[in-house]
Protein backbone atom coordinates (compact mmCIF):
# COMPACT_ATOMS: atom_id res chain seq x y z
CA UNK A 1 0.00 0.00 0.00
CA UNK A 2 1.11 3.47 -0.83
CA UNK A 3 2.55 5.75 2.45
CA UNK A 4 -0.21 8.05 3.60
CA UNK A 5 2.43 10.77 4.04
CA UNK A 6 0.65 13.06 6.06
CA UNK A 7 2.36 16.04 7.58
CA UNK A 8 3.55 17.84 4.88
CA UNK A 9 6.08 21.30 6.29
CA UNK A 10 6.52 23.86 3.54
CA UNK A 11 9.56 26.34 4.08
CA UNK A 12 8.90 29.93 1.98
CA UNK A 13 11.53 32.13 2.60
CA UNK A 14 9.83 35.79 0.67
CA UNK A 15 12.89 37.37 -1.60
CA UNK A 16 10.68 40.28 -2.50
CA UNK A 17 7.25 40.52 -4.45
CA UNK A 18 4.63 38.67 -3.79
CA UNK A 19 5.57 35.54 -6.35
CA UNK A 20 7.29 32.97 -3.57
CA UNK A 21 4.10 33.39 -1.24
CA UNK A 22 1.41 33.04 -3.58
CA UNK A 23 2.94 30.11 -5.28
CA UNK A 24 3.28 28.66 -1.21
CA UNK A 25 0.36 29.56 0.32
CA UNK A 26 -2.19 27.76 -3.29
CA UNK A 27 0.31 25.05 -2.75
CA UNK A 28 -0.45 24.61 0.89
CA UNK A 29 -4.07 25.23 1.00
CA UNK A 30 -4.77 22.99 -2.02
CA UNK A 31 -2.77 19.90 -0.68
CA UNK A 32 -5.17 20.45 2.82
CA UNK A 33 -8.18 20.81 1.08
CA UNK A 34 -8.20 18.40 -2.15
CA UNK A 35 -5.52 15.99 -0.80
CA UNK A 36 -6.13 15.90 3.11
CA UNK A 37 -2.77 16.65 4.04
CA UNK A 38 -2.02 18.17 7.23
CA UNK A 39 0.20 20.93 6.36
CA UNK A 40 2.39 23.22 8.27
CA UNK A 41 3.52 26.40 6.15
CA UNK A 42 6.62 28.02 7.63
CA UNK A 43 7.00 32.07 6.21
CA UNK A 44 9.90 34.26 7.26
CA UNK A 45 7.65 37.50 6.53
CA UNK A 46 3.92 36.93 6.72
CA UNK A 47 3.34 40.38 6.05
CA UNK A 48 3.77 39.49 2.88
CA UNK A 49 0.72 36.68 3.06
CA UNK A 50 -1.53 39.07 4.86
CA UNK A 51 -2.68 40.93 1.73
CA UNK A 52 -3.07 37.78 -0.44
CA UNK A 53 -4.96 35.77 2.55
CA UNK A 54 -6.83 38.55 4.63
CA UNK A 55 -7.71 36.15 7.09
CA UNK A 56 -3.83 35.79 8.16
CA UNK A 57 -3.04 37.77 11.16
CA UNK A 58 0.95 38.59 10.46
CA UNK A 59 1.15 39.01 14.12
CA UNK A 60 0.84 35.35 14.98
CA UNK A 61 3.47 33.36 14.98
CA UNK A 62 0.99 30.15 14.88
CA UNK A 63 -2.59 30.19 13.17
CA UNK A 64 -5.12 27.71 11.20
CA UNK A 65 -6.50 29.38 8.37
CA UNK A 66 -7.96 27.67 5.29
CA UNK A 67 -6.88 24.17 6.87
CA UNK A 68 -3.62 25.31 6.81
CA UNK A 69 -1.31 25.89 9.59
CA UNK A 70 0.95 28.95 9.56
CA UNK A 71 3.50 29.12 10.87
CA UNK A 72 5.92 32.10 11.42
CA UNK A 73 9.84 30.96 10.20
CA UNK A 74 12.11 32.86 13.23
CA UNK A 75 15.47 33.32 12.82
CA UNK A 76 16.12 31.51 15.81
CA UNK A 77 14.25 28.25 14.24
CA UNK A 78 13.14 25.19 16.91
CA UNK A 79 12.69 22.02 15.55
CA UNK A 80 9.67 20.14 17.37
CA UNK A 81 8.91 17.68 14.96
CA UNK A 82 9.76 16.76 11.18
CA UNK A 83 7.06 16.33 8.73
CA UNK A 84 6.88 13.39 6.30
CA UNK A 85 7.46 15.53 3.18
CA UNK A 86 9.15 18.42 3.26
CA UNK A 87 9.19 20.99 0.18
CA UNK A 88 11.94 23.35 0.29
CA UNK A 89 10.38 26.55 -2.53
CA UNK A 90 12.51 28.24 -4.66
CA UNK A 91 16.09 26.87 -2.66
CA UNK A 92 15.26 28.96 0.43
CA UNK A 93 17.61 26.95 2.61
CA UNK A 94 16.22 25.00 5.40
CA UNK A 95 17.35 25.64 8.47
CA UNK A 96 20.50 23.75 9.47
CA UNK A 97 18.14 21.93 12.94
CA UNK A 98 15.56 21.01 10.81
CA UNK A 99 18.08 19.30 8.38
CA UNK A 100 19.69 17.44 10.78
CA UNK A 101 16.69 16.33 12.70
CA UNK A 102 15.49 14.43 9.65
CA UNK A 103 18.69 13.19 9.26
CA UNK A 104 18.40 11.53 12.40
CA UNK A 105 14.28 10.62 11.84
CA UNK A 106 13.55 6.87 10.65
CA UNK A 107 12.01 6.70 8.11
CA UNK A 108 13.74 9.82 5.99
CA UNK A 109 11.27 11.86 4.95
CA UNK A 110 10.70 13.28 1.29
CA UNK A 111 12.94 16.39 0.84
CA UNK A 112 11.46 18.10 -2.47
CA UNK A 113 12.58 21.93 -3.25
CA UNK A 114 9.77 23.24 -5.23
CA UNK A 115 11.70 25.17 -8.12
CA UNK A 116 11.30 28.04 -10.07
CA UNK A 117 8.78 27.60 -13.36
CA UNK A 118 10.26 28.34 -16.37
CA UNK A 119 9.24 26.80 -20.10
CA UNK A 120 13.18 26.27 -20.95
CA UNK A 121 13.21 22.64 -22.37
CA UNK A 122 16.05 21.74 -19.92
CA UNK A 123 13.61 21.78 -17.14
CA UNK A 124 12.05 18.37 -18.43
CA UNK A 125 15.74 16.60 -18.05
CA UNK A 126 15.82 18.10 -14.64
CA UNK A 127 12.56 17.36 -13.16
CA UNK A 128 13.17 14.86 -10.16
CA UNK A 129 16.63 14.90 -10.57
CA UNK A 130 18.32 13.62 -7.28
CA UNK A 131 20.68 15.42 -5.32
CA UNK A 132 22.56 13.24 -2.18
CA UNK A 133 23.77 15.74 1.16
CA UNK A 134 27.17 15.74 0.86
CA UNK A 135 27.41 14.80 4.70
CA UNK A 136 24.46 13.64 5.80
CA UNK A 137 21.96 10.33 4.73
CA UNK A 138 20.04 12.78 2.67
CA UNK A 139 18.50 13.32 -0.54
CA UNK A 140 16.92 16.00 -2.20
CA UNK A 141 14.64 16.08 -5.25
CA UNK A 142 14.24 18.96 -7.70
CA UNK A 143 10.47 19.56 -8.82
CA UNK A 144 10.55 21.53 -11.89
CA UNK A 145 6.72 23.46 -12.14
CA UNK A 146 6.35 23.59 -16.22
CA UNK A 147 4.08 23.17 -19.60
CA UNK A 148 4.52 19.61 -20.42
CA UNK A 149 3.76 16.48 -19.17
CA UNK A 150 7.66 15.96 -18.70
CA UNK A 151 7.49 18.84 -15.70
CA UNK A 152 6.02 19.01 -12.24
CA UNK A 153 2.62 20.76 -14.33
CA UNK A 154 1.19 23.83 -13.27
CA UNK A 155 -0.90 24.81 -10.03
CA UNK A 156 -4.29 24.50 -11.22
CA UNK A 157 -7.19 23.89 -8.12
CA UNK A 158 -10.28 21.12 -8.87
CA UNK A 159 -13.24 22.81 -10.44
CA UNK A 160 -11.07 25.94 -11.51
CA UNK A 161 -13.67 27.71 -13.96
CA UNK A 162 -11.92 28.43 -17.31
CA UNK A 163 -12.74 31.52 -19.25
CA UNK A 164 -16.11 31.64 -21.32
CA UNK A 165 -15.79 33.56 -25.07
CA UNK A 166 -16.75 37.13 -24.31
CA UNK A 167 -19.00 39.24 -26.54
CA UNK A 168 -16.98 42.38 -27.70
CA UNK A 169 -17.32 44.48 -24.60
CA UNK A 170 -18.91 48.39 -24.84
CA UNK A 171 -15.84 49.49 -22.23
CA UNK A 172 -13.04 47.26 -22.40
CA UNK A 173 -11.63 46.12 -19.13
CA UNK A 174 -7.66 45.80 -18.30
CA UNK A 175 -5.70 44.78 -15.37
CA UNK A 176 -2.48 46.11 -15.30
CA UNK A 177 0.10 44.23 -12.92
CA UNK A 178 3.85 44.87 -13.96
CA UNK A 179 7.03 46.32 -12.60
CA UNK A 180 8.52 49.47 -12.92
CA UNK A 181 10.65 48.83 -15.74
CA UNK A 182 7.55 48.34 -18.18
CA UNK A 183 6.83 50.62 -20.94
CA UNK A 184 3.50 51.52 -18.88
CA UNK A 185 3.87 55.27 -20.19
CA UNK A 186 3.67 53.75 -23.89
CA UNK A 187 0.69 51.59 -22.81
CA UNK A 188 -1.22 54.14 -21.21
CA UNK A 189 -0.96 56.85 -24.61
CA UNK A 190 -2.03 53.55 -26.96
CA UNK A 191 -4.77 53.51 -25.10
CA UNK A 192 -5.88 57.08 -24.94
CA UNK A 193 -4.93 56.88 -28.50
CA UNK A 194 -7.78 54.59 -28.84
CA UNK A 195 -11.40 55.71 -29.67
CA UNK A 196 -12.91 52.29 -27.63
CA UNK A 197 -13.86 53.10 -23.94
CA UNK A 198 -11.09 51.53 -21.42
CA UNK A 199 -11.32 50.76 -17.66
CA UNK A 200 -7.38 50.06 -16.59
CA UNK A 201 -7.07 48.67 -13.16
CA UNK A 202 -3.56 49.48 -11.35
CA UNK A 203 -2.63 47.94 -8.24
CA UNK A 204 -0.56 49.32 -5.40
CA UNK A 205 3.14 48.89 -5.54
CA UNK A 206 4.75 48.86 -8.47
CA UNK A 207 2.28 49.59 -11.30
CA UNK A 208 0.63 52.21 -9.62
CA UNK A 209 4.27 53.67 -9.31
CA UNK A 210 4.86 53.29 -13.30
CA UNK A 211 1.78 54.75 -13.97
CA UNK A 212 1.73 57.74 -11.67
CA UNK A 213 5.22 58.43 -13.02
CA UNK A 214 3.43 58.49 -16.57
CA UNK A 215 0.37 60.52 -15.82
CA UNK A 216 1.63 62.65 -12.53
CA UNK A 217 -0.44 63.46 -9.40
CA UNK A 218 -2.95 61.44 -8.00
CA UNK A 219 -5.40 58.46 -9.79
CA UNK A 220 -8.16 57.92 -11.06
CA UNK A 221 -7.18 59.60 -13.87
CA UNK A 222 -8.85 60.31 -17.26
CA UNK A 223 -7.16 59.94 -20.39
CA UNK A 224 -8.13 59.89 -24.09
CA UNK A 225 -11.14 56.94 -23.57
CA UNK A 226 -8.94 55.40 -21.45
CA UNK A 227 -10.13 55.60 -17.43
CA UNK A 228 -6.91 54.12 -15.62
CA UNK A 229 -8.33 53.09 -11.91
CA UNK A 230 -5.95 52.44 -8.96
CA UNK A 231 -7.66 49.12 -6.86
CA UNK A 232 -6.83 48.01 -3.80
CA UNK A 233 -4.62 44.57 -3.87
CA UNK A 234 -7.38 42.07 -3.90
CA UNK A 235 -7.08 38.71 -1.91
CA UNK A 236 -5.98 36.43 -4.29
CA UNK A 237 -9.23 35.07 -5.09
CA UNK A 238 -10.94 37.58 -5.70
CA UNK A 239 -7.57 38.69 -8.00
CA UNK A 240 -8.23 35.32 -9.74
CA UNK A 241 -11.68 36.66 -10.72
CA UNK A 242 -10.45 39.92 -11.18
CA UNK A 243 -8.51 38.05 -14.27
CA UNK A 244 -11.15 36.36 -15.65
CA UNK A 245 -13.16 39.67 -15.88
CA UNK A 246 -10.80 41.62 -17.53
CA UNK A 247 -10.81 41.24 -20.97
CA UNK A 248 -6.99 42.09 -21.46
CA UNK A 249 -4.25 41.22 -18.01
CA UNK A 250 -1.55 42.24 -18.09
CA UNK A 251 0.55 40.12 -15.33
CA UNK A 252 4.22 39.16 -14.45
CA UNK A 253 6.54 36.62 -12.23
CA UNK A 254 4.90 33.50 -11.87
CA UNK A 255 2.19 33.02 -10.23
CA UNK A 256 -0.21 36.07 -11.72
CA UNK A 257 1.25 34.75 -15.33
CA UNK A 258 -0.19 30.94 -14.86
CA UNK A 259 -3.36 32.41 -13.76
CA UNK A 260 -4.05 34.73 -16.84
CA UNK A 261 -3.35 31.29 -18.62
CA UNK A 262 -6.26 29.77 -16.86
CA UNK A 263 -8.41 33.03 -17.14
CA UNK A 264 -8.00 32.28 -21.01
CA UNK A 265 -8.24 36.26 -22.03
CA UNK A 266 -5.42 37.67 -23.78
CA UNK A 267 -2.93 38.72 -21.58
CA UNK A 268 0.82 40.37 -22.12
CA UNK A 269 3.73 39.05 -19.09
CA UNK A 270 5.86 40.68 -17.88
CA UNK A 271 9.12 38.02 -16.80
CA UNK A 272 10.82 38.65 -13.30
CA UNK A 273 13.69 40.54 -14.52
CA UNK A 274 17.04 39.11 -13.35
CA UNK A 275 20.64 40.96 -13.45
CA UNK A 276 22.35 38.27 -16.34
CA UNK A 277 19.59 38.71 -18.37
CA UNK A 278 18.80 35.39 -18.51
CA UNK A 279 15.14 35.90 -18.07
CA UNK A 280 15.02 36.87 -22.04
CA UNK A 281 16.36 33.34 -22.63
CA UNK A 282 13.37 31.99 -20.38
CA UNK A 283 10.90 34.63 -22.22
CA UNK A 284 11.81 33.15 -25.68
CA UNK A 285 11.08 29.61 -24.52
CA UNK A 286 8.01 30.89 -22.90
CA UNK A 287 6.49 32.02 -26.16
CA UNK A 288 7.59 29.33 -28.41
CA UNK A 289 5.70 27.22 -26.74
CA UNK A 290 2.93 29.54 -26.57
CA UNK A 291 2.99 30.95 -29.81
CA UNK A 292 3.67 27.52 -31.78
CA UNK A 293 -0.13 26.95 -32.65
CA UNK A 294 -0.66 30.12 -33.89
CA UNK A 295 -0.64 31.31 -37.90
CA UNK A 296 2.40 33.41 -38.42
CA UNK A 297 0.90 36.88 -38.28
CA UNK A 298 -0.90 36.18 -34.73
CA UNK A 299 2.22 35.10 -33.60
CA UNK A 300 4.55 37.99 -34.71
CA UNK A 301 1.63 40.02 -33.17
CA UNK A 302 1.68 38.29 -29.90
CA UNK A 303 5.49 38.22 -30.00
CA UNK A 304 6.36 41.55 -30.76
CA UNK A 305 4.23 42.88 -27.87
CA UNK A 306 5.56 40.59 -25.17
CA UNK A 307 9.48 41.51 -26.35
CA UNK A 308 8.80 45.19 -26.16
CA UNK A 309 7.15 44.81 -23.30
CA UNK A 310 9.85 43.55 -21.66
CA UNK A 311 12.57 45.39 -22.75
CA UNK A 312 11.37 48.48 -21.78
CA UNK A 313 10.22 49.71 -25.89
CA UNK A 314 7.64 52.01 -26.08
CA UNK A 315 4.24 49.72 -27.53
CA UNK A 316 2.58 51.92 -29.89
CA UNK A 317 3.58 50.15 -33.05
CA UNK A 318 2.22 47.10 -31.87
CA UNK A 319 -0.33 47.58 -29.40
CA UNK A 320 -3.00 48.35 -32.57
CA UNK A 321 -2.75 44.67 -33.91
CA UNK A 322 -2.70 43.23 -30.60
CA UNK A 323 -5.94 44.58 -30.30
CA UNK A 324 -7.08 43.75 -33.79
CA UNK A 325 -6.49 40.34 -33.04
CA UNK A 326 -7.83 40.31 -29.70
CA UNK A 327 -10.66 38.20 -30.55
CA UNK A 328 -8.13 35.75 -32.05
CA UNK A 329 -5.46 35.69 -29.12
CA UNK A 330 -8.39 34.78 -26.88
CA UNK A 331 -9.69 31.85 -28.96
CA UNK A 332 -6.15 30.50 -28.76
CA UNK A 333 -6.04 31.06 -24.98
CA UNK A 334 -8.95 29.65 -24.40
CA UNK A 335 -7.93 26.18 -26.44
CA UNK A 336 -3.98 26.62 -24.58
CA UNK A 337 -5.66 26.71 -21.62
CA UNK A 338 -7.77 23.91 -21.94
CA UNK A 339 -4.20 21.79 -23.63
CA UNK A 340 -2.58 23.20 -20.19
CA UNK A 341 -5.81 21.50 -18.00
CA UNK A 342 -5.14 18.46 -19.69
CA UNK A 343 -2.44 17.92 -17.65
CA UNK A 344 -2.00 16.42 -14.37
CA UNK A 345 -1.87 19.77 -11.84
CA UNK A 346 1.20 20.70 -10.06
CA UNK A 347 -0.30 19.80 -6.61
CA UNK A 348 -1.42 16.25 -7.37
CA UNK A 349 1.91 15.78 -9.13
CA UNK A 350 4.17 16.77 -5.74
CA UNK A 351 1.87 14.31 -4.02
CA UNK A 352 2.85 11.12 -6.74
CA UNK A 353 5.89 12.03 -6.55
CA UNK A 354 6.61 12.35 -2.85
CA UNK A 355 4.93 8.93 -2.88
CA UNK A 356 6.62 7.38 -5.22
CA UNK A 357 9.93 8.05 -3.38
CA UNK A 358 10.68 5.62 -0.91
O1 LIG B 1 4.96 39.55 -7.18
P1 LIG B 1 5.68 38.93 -8.30
O2 LIG B 1 6.52 39.83 -9.09
O3 LIG B 1 6.52 37.72 -7.79
C1 LIG B 1 7.81 37.43 -8.26
C2 LIG B 1 7.81 36.20 -9.12
O4 LIG B 1 7.14 35.12 -8.55
C3 LIG B 1 9.24 35.78 -9.41
O5 LIG B 1 9.25 34.58 -10.12
C4 LIG B 1 9.99 35.64 -8.12
O6 LIG B 1 11.29 35.31 -8.40
C5 LIG B 1 9.93 36.94 -7.39
O7 LIG B 1 8.58 37.26 -7.11
C6 LIG B 1 10.69 36.90 -6.09
O8 LIG B 1 4.60 38.28 -9.33
P2 LIG B 1 3.67 36.98 -9.17
O9 LIG B 1 4.50 35.74 -9.26
O10 LIG B 1 2.61 37.13 -10.14
O11 LIG B 1 3.08 37.07 -7.72
C7 LIG B 1 2.07 37.98 -7.38
C8 LIG B 1 1.10 37.32 -6.43
O12 LIG B 1 0.23 38.29 -5.88
C9 LIG B 1 0.23 36.30 -7.12
O13 LIG B 1 0.04 35.18 -6.25
C10 LIG B 1 -1.10 37.01 -7.31
C11 LIG B 1 -1.12 37.89 -6.08
N1 LIG B 1 -1.96 39.10 -6.19
C12 LIG B 1 -3.08 39.18 -5.37
O14 LIG B 1 -3.38 38.24 -4.62
N2 LIG B 1 -3.84 40.32 -5.41
C13 LIG B 1 -3.56 41.36 -6.23
O15 LIG B 1 -4.29 42.37 -6.23
C14 LIG B 1 -2.42 41.23 -7.09
C15 LIG B 1 -2.08 42.37 -8.03
C16 LIG B 1 -1.63 40.10 -7.03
Amino acid sequence: MPAMLLHWDIFCRVVDNYGDIGVCWRLARQLAREHGKAVRLWVDDLASLAPICPDCDASLPVQKVQGVEIRRWPEDFVTDRVAEVVIEAFACELPPSYVAAMAASTPKPRWINLEYLTAEPWAESCHGMASPHPTLPLVKHFFFPGFSPSTGGLLREIGLPLAAPQDQPETLEISLFCYDTAPVGSLLAALAANPHPVICHVPPGKPLAAVTAALGGHGPWQFGAARIMPTPFQPLDDYDALLRRCHINFVRGEDSFVRAQWAGRPFVWQIYPQDDAAHHVKLEAFLERYCAAMDNALASTVHSLFVAWNSGHDIAAFWPAFMAQNREIARHNTQWAGELAGQTDLTTALVNFAAAKV
